[in-house]
């Protein structure tokens, strides 16, 4: 069960974050802020309090928290993005999880390693990670090296379809994967039971599990009518104006 969540609210300047699919178009400001009070709304239905950073027009994509920080039931990892303008994100994230980690429980991955944590998928104490342009060997090193003394383990997992592993599978506990593409036949998910994401919604990939209650982006029937049938409540939030920047449910929040 998840108690917080710390999200941000995107800057003006998201509108220049980083992005494989410039031919959807530029996001609208206004439109993202308003999806973004709907995310925290439907996060609130799911019995979490949740922290609001404000906006940093230094960095575009600074609303995708998730990347900044992988917080676990054992310890908070702050990250090294492997994306050059996204480095200076993870200060203002450390300050919010210092209020809910002590000092020794806030550990670092330090140059020359990097991770994003939208390459992380944690199940229960596996940590999968996804070995992307933004998450290099070093930074699963160091890792690993800070969670396996907690008697976790961590799982390198390399990728080739997509921007970061939970773009393309995630964890909705219960031995339950929803997965996409390339996450559907690789050997390191062999044992999990999966929800398959239909080639025509690959998006929809990225949802998110918060206490039972599954959030599913607005406009993927045939994923929303999968999860549900696979016995889940489902919530859903439109993210349209994120896609545009790579940007999805996951990335908006940190949940622990
Ligand atoms: C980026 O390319 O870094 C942002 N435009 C999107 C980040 C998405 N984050 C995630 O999947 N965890």
């Amino acid at each position: 069960m998840f108690q917080h969540v710390i999200v941000k609210t995107p800057c003006a300047a998201m509108i220049h974050g980083i992005t494989d699919h410039p031919e959807l178009g530029i996001p609208i400001y206004e439109k993202a802020l308003e999806q973004h009070r709907a995310y925290i709304e439907t996060l609130e239905k799911c019995g979490v309090d949740v922290t609001v950073l404000p906006p940093d027009e230094a960095y575009p994509d600074s609303c995708f928290v998730e990347d900044t920080a992988v917080l676990t039931r054992h310890c908070a990892i702050i990250t090294n993005p492997g994306a050059p303008t996204r480095k200076g994100e993870t200060a203002a994230v450390e300050k919010a999880v210092a209020k809910f980690y002590p000092a020794e429980k806030i550990f670092h991955i330090q140059a020359p390693g990097t991770i994003e944590g939208g390459d992380v998928m944690m199940c229960g104490d596996i940590f999968y990670v996804g070995l992307s342009d933004r998450t290099n060997e070093e930074g699963v090193r160091q890792f690993a090296a800070i969670l396996e003394p907690f008697g976790c383990k961590v799982v390198g997992v390399p990728l080739t379809e997509v921007l970061h592993l939970k773009t393309g599978v995630v964890y909705l506990e219960n031995g339950v994967l929803l997965a996409a593409g390339e996450f559907l036949t690789k050997p390191a998910f062999e044992s999990y039971t999966k929800i398959e994401v239909p080639t025509d919604e690959p998006y929809a990939a990225n949802c998110i599990w918060v206490n039972g209650k599954v959030i599913v982006p607005a406009g993927y029937p045939k994923v929303l009518a999968a999860i549900q049938e696979a016995g889940y409540e489902t919530l859903v939030c439109d993210t349209s104006e994120y896609k545009k920047i790579d940007g999805g449910l996951s990335c908006l929040s940190l949940r622990f």
